[in-house]
């Protein structure tokens, strides 16, 4: 296509697609951009402009864009079988195949795999399951689900409840009944006086808190995810996850670890859960399950869970007519190799993660950064007024949307949330290109440090 069939491409687009997460009004006057091809870690618009994609997507393309492997895989499948349920006693190979993969990455404990479409599927998936797990022992009463503020679950209407963003719950009517929402660990902005660890041991306890106010006996489960992404890449004091552990397991519920960003390598491990050294009963997957080549999630599922559903449950009256897509599937399965047989998870435990993180962690002397953290290759870095006391923006809002548009305009995209900058690159990026990002990064901090002074 030439360019002039490009803005072409834009004004149709305007007129007739309404976006997610957009204000429809305001893309219609501003125009959106068109991407057009991608490879490695770079993606390319309409205007031949080339950018460095530190978002990986939308936290998903792990193994990089332009992977022939998972093209040829793909073409080859839909060739053979590019579609069949898995409803009526039936499966297909790609499905079989990536079930037993992922799993075989999950823990000794985690041993089975409920495909989606999406991670919403997936919350909508597990929700149902820890509710209907309980009923099967005998314990209809325990339905409640705490979830957290600021944690982000999907969209769906199960999905939007279980995520405490406000502005979710202002549309439609939500969170629906049974839904319960807790404080997040988020040190940075609401730690106070006390040190780090202290905070994730008082946040975590506020779980406790809220189990002990609703009745145990009437808590499903909590979910949380590892480190919250869209909320901000908050990453919790290390005391966090380990007393949230053993809360769920001194009242008897159900641990929903939320892995749609933190699986297949982001966090340096396989999931989450194992950055962190616990043992969720279950946990929805997406994103990097695929790299996002095509739409795949699901939930994986502990013996303890599987156990019941096989046993007590009798027919679980859930499922979507693409569970277990064997051209998804078959997508899912090839990325997954490509993990394996390029050692990215490793690689970003030992090699360029810990080179991301010395990088990202220099722009903590910039004047408009109070903290730059990062875990493997997911990264948030605060923007603050006074770093000794952690006083933050009062505009920091508007400050984190010039720094995102400055990077933007060099080339790279960053993701603001409020004032948080975000990045979460391809797990393929190469050391040069992590240079490249932080120096990027920095140029834009300092062209908002000029514009604000
Ligand atoms: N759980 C988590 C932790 C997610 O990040 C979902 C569930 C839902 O997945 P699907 O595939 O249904 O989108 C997500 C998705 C953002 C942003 O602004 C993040 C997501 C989706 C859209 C926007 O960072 N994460």
């Amino acid at each position: 296509m030439n360019e002039h069939q490009y803005s072409n491409i834009s004004q149709i687009d305007t007129a007739h697609h309404i976006h997610p997460f957009n204000n429809a009004g305001e893309l219609k006057e501003k125009g959106v951009r068109v991407m057009t091809s991608a490879k490695g870690v770079y993606v390319t618009d309409s205007n031949g402009k080339h950018y460095l994609d530190g978002f990986a997507g939308l936290w998903c393309v792990n193994v990089g864009y332009g992977r022939e492997r998972i093209t040829r895989a793909v073409t080859q499948q839909m060739n053979e079988l590019p579609y069949y349920n898995s409803f009526f006693g039936t499966t297909n190979t790609p499905a079989a195949l990536l079930a037993q993969k992922v799993t075989e990455h999950a823990g000794p404990h985690m041993n089975h795999v409920f495909f989606t479409n999406s991670g919403s599927e997936a919350t909508d998936t597990w929700f149902r399951l820890a509710r209907t797990y309980w009923a099967a022992l005998g314990k209809p009463q325990k339905t409640a689900v705490i979830a957290r503020r600021n944690g982000y679950h999907g969209s769906t209407v199960a999905g939007a409840s279980l995520g405490g963003m406000k502005p979710m719950h202002a549309q439609g009517g939500l969170p629906i009944e049974g839904i319960h929402h807790i404080n997040q660990p988020y040190w940075y902005g609401e730690g106070g006086d006390m040190t780090p660890d202290e905070f994730g041991l008082l946040r975590a306890r506020e779980l406790e808190a809220k189990i002990d106010e609703l009745g145990e006996d009437n808590v499903a489960a909590f979910v949380a995810e590892p480190i919250q992404g869209a909320g901000g890449v908050i990453i919790p004091p290390s005391t966090y996850w380990p007393e949230i552990a053993r809360i769920c397991k001194a009242r008897n519920i159900l641990l929903i670890s939320d892995e749609v960003i933190c699986g297949f390598g982001r966090l340096g491990t396989w999931f989450g859960y194992q950055h962190f050294g616990v043992e969720p009963d279950m946990a929805p997957i997406a994103k990097g399950l695929s790299s996002g080549y095509l739409p795949i999630g699901g939930v994986l599922i502990s013996d303890r869970v599987a156990d019941v559903l096989t046993k007590h449950v009798g027919e679980f009256n859930h499922g979507y007519t693409y569970s277990g897509h064997p051209v998804a599937a078959a997508a899912a399965l090839e990325n997954i190799k490509i993990i394996e047989e390029e050692n990215l998870v490793a690689r970003v435990h030992d090699d360029i993660g810990p080179a991301f993180h010395a990088g990202w962690k220099t722009l903590e002397d910039h004047p408009l950064v109070g903290e730059a953290e990062s875990v493997g290759l997911i990264a948030g870095l605060q923007l603050a007024a006074d770093k000794a006391t952690r006083r933050r923006f009062e505009n920091g809002d508007k400050l984190g949307s010039m720094v995102r548009d400055a990077a933007l305009a060099d080339g790279l995209i960053l993701r603001a949330t409020g004032d948080r900058m975000l990045a979460s690159p391809p797990l393929i990026i190469s050391h040069a290109e992590v240079a490249h990002l932080v120096s990027i990064t920095r140029k834009a901090l300092d062209t908002v440090l000029t514009a604000v002074n």
